[in-house]
């Protein structure tokens, strides 16, 4: 046995000894397996299976109702000094953290199988791609990891090659809200779930590793660990250029993705090739240029409002081998959530027979998670070890008022504080409030596996002599009119700030310079076919100095909340703004 066999060997047994299941089965991430595990599930009612004409191959798992969200006020990061943890997370000291989780552990997998789930994030040959392996006693955490991540044989494999991977522990326990929480060990590459069966809180290899933990190595090992969609853009030209964006979760990364172009654009020949929906990991290439890799294999997406009319690519990858969370299911059985334009709920997101009273039929946070290679815009470039070379780096948020449909940043130093000022209104991926207005720097401030100040200077020390970075962007498609009706229609139709975006790329595309970057004058965006006033487009386009004041005033109040940790040039850049607002 090698040593790093031996090394996975003693923890899956250290915690045998603690949680003491029943059995333990080590996943290959073979069909077969996969039959087993559904056979099991279905006898114990975590799936229910849902019609096999329409979508073969599909089930829905209801999650119990407290546990339907990620849970940011439960999430620590567990660093032996505070101050690397950062005012952006919630912190607890390793040894205090390790002895609460243990307690919970104790014996929780009695009468259950465990499993052990070596999964690789990233394409299996790339040097940008990590393992890890999650323990978990739930066979429904081990069928969404063989679908989000290349789960099995050849990533143990690879563990036993190299030898390091992230610990990864996960128990539904009790799903008990007052006994969850998800705890990250960064300096010792541990993560340890508990009381938690949804999403983020417990797919260990998502937010846990392939942000929380990740983004903290990448610190050290000079890569970037992101909360962005990776989009392949091909012009009529036959290039295709690649675009980076990070929106907070539920602000239609998926969408964006997976855009089908607006008819014109069609018939000239773009084409949008889809690479990730969720994570970016990036890191200079012999070149100078970013190369990003999508670390997951498969999409867990939102399924209320995805629709035919807003993400047909994505409607028809969930015809089949599809697992749907906390949907509502129609008379015979297909699955069902607000926004579809056909079918009739009949059981809601619970099971209950709907009615309205209760609120939705799916929960807004419901999901389905499907593999990447069924979308229609899947790309085998997905695939490349070496990743996909950046044209772009997009930010956004959700707001209603004040920011621009899009901006362009001067400089990557702009570019970095544009990233760290986003904010946006919250939304039901996460629990509490929905709607209100939050800074969430590069939508990473769930994510950030360490302190946001530190997290700011390693984005600025990409810019380097010899470096070809991306150039970066801001985007707002949620802004409202008066009437409270959104201004931009959004959807295929965002491929036209995208245009505009690759032609500033190239050097092809006209702008103003305002304090906030550059803009577009309205004739430098694509408007054919969208019946959008001149007036409406000219205030998407408008720049409003004082309410722009005021947030670049907020935003250098924000920094100042990093203390020494706050990179001094931000802060500086940040100045230059306000000045020139001012
Ligand atoms: O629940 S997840 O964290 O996996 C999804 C999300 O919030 O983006
Ligand atoms: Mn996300």
């Amino acid at each position: 046995m090698s040593s790093q066999l031996a090394a996975l060997n003693d923890w899956v047994h250290a915690v045998a000894r603690l949680t003491q299941p029943e059995q333990i089965h080590w996943c290959d991430g073979s069909d077969e397996e996969n039959t087993e595990l559904t056979e099991l599930m279905l006898a114990t009612g975590d799936f229910v299976k849902l019609n096999e004409k329409t979508h073969p191959n599909c089930y829905l798992h209801r999650s119990s109702p407290s546990d339907v969200a990620r849970v940011e006020h439960l999430t620590f990061v567990c660093t032996n000094r505070e101050v690397d943890a950062g005012p952006n997370n919630h912190w607890m000291g390793p040894t205090e953290a390790h002895a609460k989780m243990d307690a919970l552990y104790a014996g929780c997998m009695r009468g259950r199988t465990m499993y052990v789930v070596p999964y690789c994030m990233g394409p299996i040959e790339s040097p940008l791609a990590r393992c890890g392996v999650e323990i978990t006693d739930s066979p429904y955490v081990v069928a969404n990891m063989r679908i989000m991540t290349r789960m099995g044989a050849a990533a143990q494999a690879r563990i036993e090659r190299e030898g390091s991977f992230i610990k990864g522990l996960h128990s539904i326990g009790d799903l008990n809200p007052d006994r969850r929480f998800i705890m990250h060990f960064p300096e010792e590459l541990t993560i340890k779930s508990f009381g938690s069966g949804y999403g983020g809180n417990a797919l260990l290899g998502k937010k846990c590793h392939a942000l929380r933990i990740a983004s903290y190595q990448a610190r050290s090992e000079g890569w970037l660990a992101e909360h962005m969609l990776i989009v392949g853009i091909e012009t009529p030209k036959g290039e295709t250029h690649y675009v980076a964006a990070a929106f907070p979760s539920a602000c239609g990364k998926t969408n964006l993705a997976m855009l089908i172009p607006p008819e014109g654009y069609r018939q000239d020949g773009w084409k949008v090739w889809t690479i990730g929906d969720d994570i970016c990991w990036m890191r200079p290439g012999a070149d100078g240029r970013l190369y990003a890799i999508n670390p997951e294999s498969g999409f867990f997406g939102v399924a209320p409002g995805t629709s035919t009319k807003t993400n047909a690519n994505a409607m028809a990858m969930l015809n089949k081998d599809a697992i749907f969370t906390n949907v509502a299911v129609t008379a015979d059985n297909q699955p069902w959530w607000e926004g579809l334009s056909e079918g009739v709920p009949v059981l809601d997101w619970q099971g209950r027979p709907y009615d309205k009273a209760h609120g939705p039929a799916a929960h807004p946070n419901s999901r389905f998670t499907v593999s990447a290679k069924s979308c229609p815009s899947y790309t085998p470039r997905s695939e490349d070890p070496q990743g996909v070379p950046l044209s772009a780096i997009v930010f956004g948020g959700r707001r209603e008022s004040l920011v621009p449909l899009v901006f362009e940043a001067r400089d990557w130093t702009h570019g970095v504080l544009v990233g760290a000022a986003m904010a946006s209104e919250t939304t039901a991926a996460a629990t509490g409030a929905v709607g209100v207005v939050r800074r969430d720097s590069m939508a990473m401030k769930p994510f950030c596996g360490y302190n946001f100040g530190d997290y700011f200077k390693h984005w600025l020390s990409f810019d380097q002599p010899g470096a070809k970075l991306p150039k970066i962007f801001h985007v707002n498609w949620f802004r409202k009119g008066g009437d409270g009706k959104f201004m931009w229609p959004g959807f295929g139709d965002n491929l036209r700030v995208l245009e505009w975006m690759l032609k500033r790329v190239e050097g092809s595309a006209g702008a103003v310079e305002t304090p906030i970057g550059h803009l577009p004058n309205a004739a430098d965006l694509n408007t054919n076919g969208l019946s959008l006033p001149e007036s409406q487009l000219q205030q998407l386009l408008h720049v409003d100095r004082d309410g722009w004041y005021e947030e670049l005033t907020a935003i250098g109040d924000y920094l100042a909340g990093y203390g020494d940790q706050a990179p001094p040039n931000l802060e500086a850049e940040q100045r230059r703004i306000v000045a020139a607002l001012a």
